[in-house]
């Protein structure tokens, strides 16, 4: 093993994280899965390095952008985490590795009167969380799972993840934030599906 793979092994554990919000570390009518299946809304997007481009805007000190080599330089960690879809399948014990959304923040400077992020992605997905629920140590910008740089099903090159909330406030593909002064609904939000979305209250519709 090279000493690069070495140093990519610190893992923090977030799976205890449940305890915050119940006491299964299972949420309630979901069920274990090893497989980790692809949920999208249409085709995987295309994916050019030369032309992406990763925003921060809206309610912020200093609004961001960056190309892919820039993002890719970002500080990231690598954290065990769960994954619960909201369609009934958890799967456990999921390796990602990215860039705190903190780190994001950190840099831009959130403004006072901040209340709600939108994100957004090549699909055209949206999708929206309260601030509170985004600025958390284990909300991240992968671009990496178990070891692997992110496969394009499954939002390669880059996703969110959210293990605290169910899977859809997760957008693959992601190319931006928008920091909001009032809430706003994405795309499943707009369609029924929780705001919120807190798996061990089973928030799955709103
Ligand atoms: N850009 C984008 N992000 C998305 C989706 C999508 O259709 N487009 N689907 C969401 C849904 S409903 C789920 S459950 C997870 C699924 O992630 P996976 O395909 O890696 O399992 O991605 C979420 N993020
Ligand atoms: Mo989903």
């Amino acid at each position: 093993m090279s000493s690069s793979e070495l140093t990519c092994m610190t893992v923090e554990d977030v799976t205890d994280l449940y305890e915050e919000f119940g006491d299964e570390r299972l949420p309630p009518g979901q069920r274990e899965t090893s497989a980790f299946p692809v949920l999208s809304k249409g085709e995987t997007p295309p994916f050019d390095p030369d032309t992406w481009e990763f925003t921060v805007t809206g309610a912020v000190e200093t609004e961001l952008s960056f190309t892919w080599d820039e993002f890719c330089d970002l500080p990231s960690v690598t954290q065990r985490q769960d994954f619960h879809c909201v369609t009934g399948w958890s799967k456990f014990d999921c390796e990602f590795t990215g860039v705190p959304l903190l780190e994001l923040a950190d840099r831009a400077g959130v403004s006072d009167d901040a209340v709600h992020i939108m994100f957004s992605a090549l699909d055209d997905y949206t999708t929206d969380l309260p601030l509170e629920d985004c600025l958390r140590e284990e909300v991240l910008f992968a671009w990496s799972f178990d070891g692997e740089p992110l496969t394009p099903d499954h939002g390669g090159p880059l996703r969110v993840v959210t293990p605290h909330r169910y899977a859809y406030k997760g957008a693959k593909w992601v190319d931006g934030m928008e920091i909001l002064t009032t809430a706003e609904r994405g795309y499943w939000e707009r369609r029924g599906y929780s705001q919120t979305a807190n798996p061990w209250r089973e928030e799955r519709y709103s």
